[in-house]
Formats: structure tokens, sequence, C-alpha cells
């Protein structure tokens, strides 16, 4: 029987999604790459399923890549290809979390240490425990921020917290990671699964193919001029207008009662 690397959860429209190797502080192998990856496509495929929540089972959310993990070794007992690693494993999840069609908060318990850090900050929001941290630990076995880090840091927190991050390799606390603003928010651990349950369901309620598009309007523009961006936000918005979503709104708050969004 295959072994239940990750979990999955729904309560109501929210689907849960559970890293599962505990004793390794949730660290990624071949094999728990490709149980996440099912889960989030199960999820993305799902209509009922409107907003996502990763976590992690143990006191860590993710130590990164499994140092000891098979996954990693060479065919021929030589030097690994950690590059071949990143584009079969890393490269897929981080588009797969940016491409999902509802928005994913990940629910940062414990530990979150290369990959797995970048995993959790590639995500839409993060919401974290009191007593977890964020390390960029490539540094310290002479490799550079991988799953997205490169791009996501210094968007997130600047040129110099993000090398400052990326150089040390040191631990950030989940306070600090708030206050300059790498995480959406920090709690106290024994409310964290409750806030991200709350922010999710909130979430699920609301228009999601407008979310998910706030989220490709946003990385968008990192990328585009001005003007450039002014014109994706009016393709967008053109196409959102004309949906079903926008016209449910718009009646909703006309005839003030609660709208019931259901485009993806
Ligand atoms: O192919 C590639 O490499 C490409 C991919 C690269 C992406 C990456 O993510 S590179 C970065 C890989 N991750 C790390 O370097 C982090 C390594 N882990 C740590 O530095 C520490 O474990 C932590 C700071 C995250 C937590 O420290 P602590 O003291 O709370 O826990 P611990 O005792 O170190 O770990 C607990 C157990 O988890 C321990 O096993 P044991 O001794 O109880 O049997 C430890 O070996 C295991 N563990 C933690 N991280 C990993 C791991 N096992 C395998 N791989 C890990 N990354």
């Amino acid at each position: 029987m295959t072994q239940d690397l990750v979990l999955r959860e729904t309560t109501g429209a929210v689907r849960t999604i559970t890293l599962n190797r505990p004793a390794a502080l949730n660290s990624f192998t071949g094999a728990m790459h490709e149980q996440l990856l099912a889960a989030l496509d199960a999820a993305a495929a799902d209509a009922a399923v409107r907003a996502v929540i990763v976590t992690g089972a143990g006191r860590g959310f993710c130590a990164g890549q499994d140092l000891n993990d098979p996954d990693m070794s060479s065919p021929d007992g030589g030097a690994p290809d950690v590059g071949a690693v990143i584009e079969r494993r890393y490269v897929p999840l981080a588009l797969r979390i940016r491409s999902m069609p509802v928005p994913v908060i990940a629910a940062v318990n414990g530990v979150a240490a290369g990959a797995g850090a970048n995993f959790a900050l590639g995500c839409d929001m993060v919401v974290a425990a009191r007593s977890a941290g964020f390390i960029q630990a490539f540094s310290k076995i002479g490799l550079i921020p991988d799953c997205g880090g490169t791009w996501l840091l210094t968007r997130l927190v600047g040129r110099a917290r993000a090398l400052g991050l990326a150089m040390t390799g040191d631990k950030l606390s989940a306070e600090e990671a708030q206050r300059i603003g790498l995480i959406w928010q920090c709690v106290d651990d024994a409310a964290l699964l409750d806030s991200a349950l709350a922010l999710a369901t909130k979430l699920a309620a609301m228009p999601s193919k407008a979310l998910a598009d706030t989220r490709r309007a946003l990385d968008g523009a990192a990328m585009l001029d001005y003007a450039g961006a002014l014109a994706l936000e009016a393709g967008l918005q053109r196409e959102l207008g004309r949906a079903h979503d926008y016209a449910e709104g718009v009646a909703a708050f006309l005839t003030k009662r609660a709208p019931i969004f259901s485009d993806r």
C-alpha cells in the first residue's frame, strides 16, 4: 500500500493538504512531491473546492529537499544533477501553486527551511505559528535559493533583506517575518489552524476567478512597465466584467443580499 505522504481533508469549500513525513520535518522526497502535485491537481479540478490550505504534520512545516532521498542520486554514482531535480520537482510545484484557480494559504506550523520556506512563500497568503521560523538554508549546503526563492524574496522584502536572508541562512522568526512583510500574519500556535481555516473560508465565499486573476495581475505587473500594467488590468477587467461573478456581485450589492459566486 502506498504511504500517505500527503493528507487531504475537506471542510466546507476548503481543502486542507497536509505534508505528512513528520519524522523528517516533512522534507520533500520524490514520492511526496508526486502526492503533493496530485493533491493540488485534484483540488484545482474540483469545482467544490474554493480555497486550499497547505500545512505540515508534526512540529515542522517542511525542511526542504530530503537530503537522503534517492531522487537526488546520480544513476552512475557520480555527483547528483541538482538542476534535474529542480526541473523535475520544484519548477512544476512552484508553477502549480501559482496557477491554482483558487487562493492557496500556507499555514506554517513550524520550521520552513530551504525549498520548504519558498514553497510557503509562493502561496498567496502565509499565516505562521509564533514558534515557526523561515530559513533560506541553501547557502549552508552550497546552493542558491530555489523553488522560486530568487524571484519571491526580493519582491517580498527588497534586495537588502533578501540577500541577508539568503546569504546568512539564518532563521527568521514568524513575528519578524510578519514585521518585515515576508508573510501575511503571525498567530499564536494554538490558533494557527483555526485562523487559516477562517481566512480560507472567507476567501472561499469570494469570487475565485477574480482572486486568481488578482494574483495574475500583481505578478504580471511586477514584470511590466506602468503602461503595460494598465493594459494588463484592462484586459483582465474586460474578461471579468463579462463573467457571471461580476453580474452577481453587482446585483447582490444593489438588492442588498449576499452574493453567490461560482466562476472559477
Ligand atoms: O537536490 C537538491 O538538493 C535540490 C533541492 C534543493 C532544495 C532545498 O530545499 S536545499 C535545502 C535542504 N534543506 C536543508 O538544508 C535543511 C536541513 N535541515 C535543517 O537544517 C534542520 O533540520 C532544521 C533547521 C530545518 C530543523 O532543525 P531541528 O534541530 O529543529 O531538527 P533536526 O533535529 O535537525 O531534524 C529533525 C529530523 O529531521 C532529523 O532526523 P533524525 O536525526 O531525528 O532521524 C533530521 O535529520 C531530519 N531532517 C531535517 N531536515 C531534513 C531532514 N532529513 C532529510 N533532509 C532534510 N532536509
